[in-house]
């Protein structure tokens, strides 16, 4: 028989999403993961959100309200925004030698956290691959040049250095990894996260989803031996970053390399293509910024 007691309220945060579907886990007293569904038709829940549950039984939950949110990473086209992870702050973005991670795809998603006001890392994994990793070396110095800390990972083959050199950043920070889908994301979780494999299997198992590539966002706390008071979001990866909710003056002041100079084009309007006067143009001619990331940025204007 329930007993009164089984409908208590908590404060919770989601700890899976797929879909109307939601894992959630107690946030003020220990507890088991518990299956949840939300109430009526809202469905804008993500990973990271925190919640008001209504327990049932020994494992269920409705979500009955959401907390606001500190921070809210997503991504858009002109029809649908994603929401990817609420309530983190700092991305880890996974790139990769092989197969070559996009540079068109990095740029919108450094884009994307700049606009969310979440910093961003780069993880490049598969420094095993000599001859890939050789090809890609010399971009990683650039996107250093820029201020972005990039960490070099051998994940797969090397646990112990991959955990040693992750500490620091991932220390007190719930961290969100993004990337194309084959970089490594879930291979670094499971370096980090004991069992993180197993829990993972046994939902994709309820799901009847594919056991490789990852299909729904899953939040994991830290071991304090690792990552004191850190947690790690593993997450699904896409061939595609739409940007439609980002403006045209939010990308340009997203561009670590733009921000001292755009005060200097001659037209406060200028699109840094093919006015006069642009200090931008200026500066790619005198090699002051980075072509290949000029042409990507370029190419965006006018796209989701
Ligand atoms: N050579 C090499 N292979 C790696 C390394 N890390 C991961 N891999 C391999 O890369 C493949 C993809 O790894 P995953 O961890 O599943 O990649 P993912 O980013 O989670 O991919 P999605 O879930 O599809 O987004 C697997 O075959 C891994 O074994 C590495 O450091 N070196
Ligand atoms: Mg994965
Ligand atoms: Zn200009």
């Amino acid at each position: 028989m329930p007993s009164s007691n089984d409908s208590r309220v908590e404060r919770a945060r989601i700890v899976a999403s797929f879909g109307r579907q939601f894992y959630v886990r107690t946030l003020d007293a220990p507890g088991p993961d518990r299956v949840a569904v939300t109430r009526g038709k809202r469905t804008d829940f993500c990973v990271g959100d925190e919640v008001t549950i209504r327990l049932i039984g020994a494992d269920q939950a409705v979500i009955e309200r959401g907390l606001s949110r500190r921070s809210e990473l997503i991504r858009s086209d002109r029809y649908n925004v994603k929401r990817l992870a609420a309530n983190v702050d700092q991305a880890a973005i996974v790139i990769a030698s092989d197969p070559r991670f996009s540079e068109e795809l990095l740029l919108r998603m450094l884009l994307a956290c700049a606009t969310a006001e979440i910093p961003a890392l780069i993880l490049a994994n598969k420094s095993d691959l000599a001859t890939a990793w050789a090809a890609i070396a010399p971009r990683l110095q650039v996107y250093r040049d820029l201020g972005y800390p990039v960490i070099e990972l051998a994940a797969r083959d090397h646990p112990q250095e991959t955990r040693a050199a992750l500490s620091r950043y991932l220390t007190g920070h719930n961290t969100i990894l993004l990337g194309e889908s084959g970089m490594g994301k879930s291979t670094l979780v499971n370096t980090l996260v004991p069992g993180a494999a197993l829990a993972t299997r046994e939902i994709s198992a309820a799901l009847c989803a594919g056991r490789h590539t990852t299909t729904f966002s899953k939040w994991f706390d830290l071991p304090s031996e690792t990552a004191p008071s850190g947690a790690i979001v593993d997450s699904p990866g896409f061939q595609t970053f739409g940007l439609a909710h980002v403006s045209d003056s939010q990308r340009v002041h997203a561009m670590p390399e733009y921000t001292e100079l755009i005060g200097g084009c001659r037209f406060h309007n200028c699109s840094h293509i093919q006015e006069p006067g642009c200090a931008i143009r200026a500066a790619l001619e005198s090699g002051a910024i980075d072509p290949i990331r000029y042409l990507l940025f370029s190419r965006l204007a006018g796209r989701d």
